[in-house]
């Protein structure tokens, strides 16, 4: 309740100032007139003029179909639904807000990876998904509504093998308020699973597929308005193993950057709500590694001579990430995670694009923080950074120096 009526006060504020500027406005204008006009008859008409021209020019565009926050959106995406929240949503939100599962952590450990396939065969995989609406903090004492596979962000890790049966469970938790779906980018067919797979609030459906192409995929909920659902926390990475699995390495980490947008200011705590108007725009408040800021923070860890895997997703929904580890070199890139093509050696930063993913390795031979980033380094400041601990003998003959301590200030 309180957090509804935090949230209808800037509604009402904004309504305030609007009715303040307008009176103020129709006061001036008034004043002007009388001095103008010394009849009331023609002060009036003229008052009526204007009002008509007005309308004439602003009807077609501000006229909202339903009443929805933000107010006045129109767009012309593939489905009838818009980046708007209608206000019965916002309603609905907050009458369920007790119902909503608090999740303490919202980030998935970047280290839950399944292991790799040790079968030489093809087999049929089942793999469960359920789509939940939760509570968590996108950063310390600012919470959000993510939307999300499992309970996560991002959903689970799937890995299968080339030519397995994939048969998908997907059930939508019953305190959900929207209907959700998935689709894999590893499906070969109609809408990548979606048009099959539309669960609604407390519904249940299986649909299965043939994993064609080895590669690593993202997967993401498809349902209109699509960009929204992502951008709540919809994405997860599936691997489809090639026959002959990959090289062996001695870390695999998961790891997908995503978009989150707040109609709060960058920082601005209590409950945000979502801001389609700032998605439109391609401007998010965050920018983070595993749904929130701090999520590959003490969360990584490896050793010196260890050869490491990253598996990396971007769920988007605007930006491409220049994915880089501050330090290391990927000796070997499966650019776009494509597998079975080139593979790219030694390379500094590697896009992404979004809804796309990426394979790196990289062996390490030096101790020390590695920061994983994205190179469009303002996107730091939104928590968009993580860091790999390693531990282990030094190195002087590949580096040699005397780290300095004295805290740096300047600009
Ligand atoms: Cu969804």
């Amino acid at each position: 309740m309180g957090q509804l009526l935090q949230f209808l006060r800037v509604v009402l504020l904004q309504a305030a100032g609007l009715v303040i500027a307008f009176g103020a406005g129709f006061g001036f204008a008034w004043s002007l007139l009388k001095r103008i006009f010394i009849t009331r008859t023609r002060k009036v008409l003229f008052v009526v003029f204007l009002f008509g021209v007005g309308l004439f020019f602003i009807s077609s565009q501000v006229l909202p179909n339903t009443v929805e926050y933000p107010l006045f959106m129109k767009t012309f995406g593939p489905s009838m639904t818009h980046p708007g929240l209608p206000f019965k949503n916002i309603i609905s939100f907050f009458r369920h807000l007790d119902g909503f599962e608090r999740v303490e952590n919202i980030a998935r450990n970047p280290n839950e990876v399944p292991a790799p396939i040790s079968r030489d065969h093809e087999e049929t995989v089942d793999v469960f998904l359920e789509t939940k609406e939760v509570i968590a903090e996108i950063a310390p004492g600012i919470f959000y509504n993510y939307w999300t596979f499992d309970g996560k962000v991002p959903g689970p890790f799937l890995r299968v093998r080339e030519g397995d049966k994939v048969r998908v469970h997907i059930k939508n938790n019953d305190t959900s308020l929207h209907p959700h779906n998935v689709d894999f980018h590893a499906v070969t067919g109609p809408g990548g699973g979606a048009t099959v797979s539309t669960v609604m609030p407390g519904e249940t459906k299986e649909f299965s597929f043939k994993a064609l192409q080895p590669g690593l995929y993202i997967y993401h909920c498809a349902i209109p308005n699509v960009a929204v659902h992502m951008t709540h926390g919809m994405y997860g990475l599936i691997l489809v193993e090639p026959k002959e699995g990959l090289p062996k390495v001695d870390k695999e980490l998961y790891v997908v950057q995503g978009e989150f947008y707040s109609t709060g200011a960058l920082g601005k705590e209590g409950l945000q709500v979502f801001d389609g108007e700032a998605m439109l725009d391609g401007h998010p408040q965050y920018i983070v590694f595993n749904g929130k800021t701090g999520a590959l923070v003490d969360t990584m860890e490896a050793k010196v001579g260890e050869r490491v895997r990253v598996f990396f997703g971007n769920g988007g929904v605007n930006l491409i990430s220049s994915f880089h580890v501050i330090g290391e070199i990927f000796d070997r890139v499966y650019s776009e995670g494509g597998i079975g093509g080139d593979v790219h050696h030694n390379v500094q930063t590697t896009l992404v694009p979004a809804g796309g993913a990426t394979m790196v390795e990289f062996t390490l031979e030096v101790p020390g923080k590695y920061m994983f980033v994205d190179h469009a380094l303002a996107r730091l400041d939104r928590g968009l950074w993580g860091v790999l601990s390693v531990s282990g003998e030094e190195n002087k003959e590949i580096f040699d120096g005397v780290m300095d301590t004295r805290p740096i200030t300047g600009h």
